[in-house]
């Protein structure tokens, strides 16, 4: 039994970490690009782990108690238990430590996920309206607003803490990156928060994912996380683009730098 439960483990450790291999090692999630995402996908892969074994005992208890009780001969009746308290004992007990273990470990990576630092290297307002997304960067005075068909990219620094303030004014809308393994609700007159750290440079797809009305599905969006220096680059450039009007999707943001107020501030 103990090798049957193995199994999976195993064949987990033993894949390589491209392509088909490594997908059947995440549980078909998408590879992670924040340390957020990691921990959150750590904490899958786990779940996943224990689910299969949990199913494995009872699949081989349910086989095993069939095989071995059945009736041999047309007229035999198995002889008749009833009440054994230990093993009552037993499976409540177990139950009780799969589910505190499990929810042990969800609230750790709950806790790890929703941390805030006090002093974040970038601060970005996300407003999600219908149907549409604005990224505001707060402390640097430029914003990134989407139009419909051409979907805006965020681009952010890779390595650094990066708090996201999310705020709406009209409906519901939730920012998902995909990759990032992570969404949170966008509510009117409820600003949302959180941090991740992007640890690999590249380009990724964003999207609401709350149904949020008629053009719902052309909420998309892309993330670009690139290093340091390159997006203190970018940032120069786009900055001077805004100001000079060069660029449609870029303009001056003049709103508060507080996060909390960031909402609604559409230009
Ligand atoms: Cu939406």
């Amino acid at each position: 039994m103990a090798r049957l439960a193995a199994i999976p483990a195993v064949m987990l450790l033993a894949s390589g970490c491209t392509g088909e291999a490594a997908k059947w090692e995440r549980g078909g999630w998408p590879q992670p690009v924040t340390k957020q995402g990691r921990d959150a996908l750590h904490l899958w892969q786990g779940a996943l782990i224990a689910s299969l074994i949990v199913g494995g005992v009872v699949l081989a208890m349910i086989v095993g108690a069939a095989v071995l009780f059945r009736r041999r001969t047309p007229d035999q009746m198995p002889r008749q238990v009833r009440y054994n308290l230990p093993i009552e004992v037993l499976y409540t007990f177990i139950p009780i430590v799969v589910v505190s273990v499990l929810f042990y470990f969800t609230a750790i990576g709950e806790n790890s996920e929703d941390k805030i630092n006090n002093s974040p290297a970038v601060q970005i307002g996300v407003v999600g309206f219908q149907w549409d997304w604005q990224f505001n960067y707060l402390r640097q005075g430029l914003s990134v607003t989407g139009r419909p068909g051409e979907p805006p990219t965020l681009v952010i620094p890779t390595e650094k803490q990066i708090h996201f303030y999310l705020t709406s004014p009209d409906v519901i809308h939730s920012f998902w990156v995909v990759p990032f393994l992570f969404k949170r609700d966008v509510i009117p007159g409820h600003p949302n928060e959180f941090e991740v750290t992007v640890t690999s440079a590249g380009t990724f797809q964003g999207r609401c994912a709350e149904y949020c009305g008629v053009d719902h599905d052309r909420m998309s969006f892309y993330v670009k996380a690139l290093p340091m220096p390159q997006y203190l680059a970018w940032l120069k450039n786009a900055k001077a683009e805004a100001a000079a009007g060069t660029n449609k999707e870029l303009t001056i943001y003049t709103g508060p730098t507080h996060g909390q107020k960031s909402g609604g501030y559409l230009s």
